[in-house]
């Protein structure tokens, strides 16, 4: 049996103090340099129009307006992180409401609002597709349909005992950072132009940038101390709009500052794909699939984005925590006429989990079983049902142990029970319960991404500042590697400094996503420090054979001091017999000669040391073929279970989340304090996608819902009233940093279960419903209508 982890919190995020008195330095808190402008952006009101004209003239004839670009001004004006199909500024046509068209820099903000409006654009409209299913209709797509599959579906379901068939919709999601997009661009000489962005890819700021300036890569530096916030929707998008910022800064010579209002931000970019699935599923009669058969589309909207690798997430995780003997899963990408869509904290993960989500609910419905008990028949396990649709055994499977674990935890059986009395007694109120599992597959699905490089220089008074291409945006990634790197050296935290993401130190980086922040940056800081080290411990070693007063930071004036060697020819004894421990360096067998940290900086330096290293990491053993829809994609696995009972007011469809417990499975966490953080924002953050963040578009595909007044998130109101959250003990994660898992996506999904039970609230009133199709988000308006209808028709 899994035990809960006792542990000790752990430090507190590296960013606590400064966030809480107001001085943590974001991109626009940089303090103006003399002639800095304000850049804006104007964007079509058209979702598909040719553009006829548009006339700058007014806008650079108004007081203060400095500068107006164009299409014409941009040097290579297409981009995209995996196709390049997206223009920085829209030339003839525009493609979604919100889309790039011109850029005005001015002296102040309100003069740069002045020359926005002064911008006419004359359009000639063009047929707008502003839904999936009006893209199927029109075959308008992204990229090729893909399928990943497993025996022989068609027959399986012919000869299933039972079958069920339906279709699940999936609304997007805002990402609701509260830092918006910006970026201050400042010229230096030559054309090099320096990038303060707010991004989770400065790398890919970097190349967009010089790309679409038409200068190399080497005159182009970007520049990411923190984000306040990202959650994928810094991924890919806040490339253009450093790159407007560059095409001021190098055009006029200034400083260049745009920062996004809430409004336009949302307006102009791209959520949480939509998607809308169709499946079929044939069972037995235990509930046990036999095949499952799904079509999964997913509005892309004009442009590719990340969209193909999230339906490719979506694909994998169709299964979820569940063997699917016989699987078809088929996806693809619907080209509309909305903002680019792209990547939102778990990817594609939560949709294909979503649909089979339901899909045990209904299944268990059907056949009059508890959906948990469907959903334990289901589950991975370890007598040949290990091995998922694209062929990955699991190794570490901890999901029977982790459903019984919470069972017990949780007191289902009996909350089950009381719950059933409860709904037949009151005419007032509808309780529900479900308990929903999550596998989420820990690496870029594109391999070429799993890697990391470090940079570390350790300092002549042991302190040590180090960077990687890791982004910090609240996750506590710095926190984490600083820890693995001061444990590493055995010295106080305090002694560690992450330094902020620069390309010129750290180059060709990949986004810090898919959860593998610290996985992969982490480990690369590692191997630089156990160089370092190394040869710290050699010279330790060295140390040691003399007397002190012949060390070379007494004599090195002199002259006299003999010059360590850390050459490998040079035999000084083994230097694993070497601690680094409590700010010392000493050997385990004699530890009254030892020498401080500090000190061993010092002699190090003097004898000409290398103290300073780079480090590079790419994860081992991952392929994944796109074609056959085969391999091993991810590196492991993190796992977790979560049960949600929920509360819903009969008369006016009010929910309330009124109980979660939560197991997680997270290897040996480097800080537990920072992961029951991530945990708990996660789950909270993907109830805000299930229940009350409603995205609404008018009949143009204009965002009508683009403020925190008619857009609403999660307030302290709707967490839930008991929220128990913890951590089981697997130190069984070896291949991995630390033999810790990673968690910054992975806990959204456990989300699901708080959807899963309104929809086991609502079949108390249809019971015999074999399949209830629920909305996602099911917002209160729409529990209270499905109350309504369901209560007419039982
Ligand atoms: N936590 C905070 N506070 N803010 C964020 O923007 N982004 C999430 C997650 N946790 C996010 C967050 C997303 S989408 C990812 S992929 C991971 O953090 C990225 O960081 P990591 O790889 O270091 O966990
Ligand atoms: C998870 C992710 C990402 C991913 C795959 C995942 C991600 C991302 C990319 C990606 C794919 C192709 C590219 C590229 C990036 O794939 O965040 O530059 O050419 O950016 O499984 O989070
Ligand atoms: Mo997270 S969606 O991988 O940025």
């Amino acid at each position: 049996m899994i035990r809960v982890h006792d542990l000790a919190p752990g430090p507190s995020h590296d960013s606590a103090r400064t966030h809480v008195q107001g001085a943590s330095e974001f991109v626009d808190d940089r303090p103006p340099v003399a002639g800095e402008l304000h850049v804006g952006v104007i964007f079509s009101s058209e979702p598909h129009a040719k553009l006829v004209r548009v006339d700058v003239d007014a806008a650079l004839a108004a007081e203060g307006v400095v500068a107006v670009f164009t299409a014409k001004d941009v040097a290579h004006n297409l981009w995209g992180t995996i196709i390049q199909d997206q223009p920085l500024l829209a030339d003839d046509v525009v493609r979604f409401v919100g889309e790039p068209i011109a850029v005005v820099a001015a002296e102040t903000r309100e003069a740069m609002e002045r020359g926005r409006q002064r911008v006419r654009v004359e359009y000639e409209p063009l047929p707008a597709i502003l839904s999936v299913r009006e893209a199927i209709a029109a075959k308008s797509f992204i990229a090729a349909e893909r399928t990943i599959a497993r025996g022989d579906v068609d027959a399986a379901l012919a000869n299933a005992k039972h079958a069920l068939r339906g279709t699940v919709k999936i609304q997007g999601q805002d990402h609701f950072y509260l830092e918006s997009h910006c970026s201050i661009a400042y010229p230096r000489e030559g054309g090099q132009v320096e990038i303060h962005a707010s991004s989770q890819h400065p790398t890919e700021v970097q190349h967009v940038v010089a790309h679409g300036l038409g200068v190399p890569a080497h005159s182009v530096v970007c520049v990411v101390k923190r984000m306040g916030g990202g959650f994928g929707g810094k991924e890919s998008q806040g490339a253009p709009f450093a790159y407007f910022a560059a095409l001021v800064a190098t055009r006029t010579g200034r400083a260049a500052r745009l920062v996004l209002t809430k409004d336009d931000d949302m307006v102009m970019t791209g959520k949480r794909n939509p998607f809308e699935i169709d499946y079929a599923v044939g069972f037995d009669d235990e509930g046990r699939i036999d095949a499952l058969d799904a079509r999964l589309f997913s509005d892309g909207g004009a442009y590719a984005d990340l969209s193909t690798s999230i339906m490719e997430r979506a694909m994998l995780h169709s299964d979820n925590a569940y063997f699917l003997r016989n699987a078809r899963i088929v996806g693809q990408v619907c080209k509309t006429h909305v903002h680019p869509h792209t990547a939102f904290r778990g990817f594609g993960g939560p949709k294909g989990v979503a649909m089979i989500e339901s899909v045990m609910e209904d299944i268990a419905h059907s056949l009059g079983i508890d959906p948990l008990d469907v959903r334990k028949r289901n589950a991975y396990s370890s007598d040949g049902r290990d091995v998922t649709h694209y062929g990955q055994k699991l190794e570490n499977n901890l999901l029977p142990e982790l459903f019984e674990a919470l069972e017990a935890r949780a007191d289902y059986r009996r909350r089950r029970a009381e719950i059933a009395a409860f709904n037949a007694r009151s005419k007032t109120h509808l309780r529900g319960i479900s308990l929903t599992a999550v596998k989420f597959g820990i690496s870029f699905t594109t391999r070429f991404l799993n890697q990391g490089n470090a940079l570390v220089n350790v300092h002549q008074d042991g302190t040590i500042q180090l960077s990687t291409g890791a982004t910090e945006m609240g996750q506590g990634v710095n926190t984490r590697i600083a820890m693995v790197v001061a444990e590493c050296f055995g010295v106080a935290l305090e002694r560690v400094r992450v330094m902020p993401t620069s390309t010129e130190k750290n180059h060709n980086t990949s986004p810090t996503a898919a959860s593998a922040g610290t996985d992969l940056n982490a480990r690369a800081a590692l191997v630089a420090c156990e160089r370092i080290r190394a040869r710290m411990a050699q010279v330790a070693l060295q140390l040691f054979e003399l007397s002190p007063d012949r060390w070379p930071s007494r004599t090195a004036g002199l002259g006299t001091a003999p010059e360590l060697d850390t050459s490998d020819a040079r035999d000084v004894g083994d230097v694993s017999d070497v601690c680094f421990e409590g700010g010392a360096v000493f050997v385990r067998a004699a530890p009254e000669r030892s020498i401080s940290f500090a000190q061993l900086c010092r002699e190090s330096f003097l004898s000409r040391v290398q103290l300073g290293d780079y480090g590079f990491y790419r994860t081992p053993g991952i392929h994944f073929d796109k074609l056959s829809g085969k391999g091993d994609p991810f590196f492991y696995f993190t796992q977790g279970v979560a049960c949600s009972e929920v509360l819903i007011d009969r008369l006016t469809g009010e929910l309330e989340v009124s109980r979660v417990e939560l197991l997680m499975d997270l290897g040996r966490p480097i800080n537990a304090a920072l992961d029951v953080g991530q945990v708990t924002g996660a789950f909270v953050q993907g109830m805000g996608w299930c229940t009350t963040e409603n995205l609404v578009y008018d009949d143009k595909g204009y965002l009508l819902s683009h403020s925190p007044s008619t857009y609403k998130i999660p307030s302290i109101q709707d967490t839930p009233r008991a929220f128990d959250v913890r951590l089981v003990e697997n130190p069984g994660n070896t291949k991995n940093v630390r033999a810790t898992k990673a968690v910054g996506e992975p806990p959204l999904l456990l989300s699901l279960s708080v959807w899963t039970a309104i929809k086991d609230a609502l079949h108390h009133l249809a019971p015999r419903e074999r399949a209830l199709a629920l909305a996602l988000p099911m917002t209160h308006e729409r529990i209270l209508l499905a109350v309504d209808a369901l209560s007419r028709r039982g």
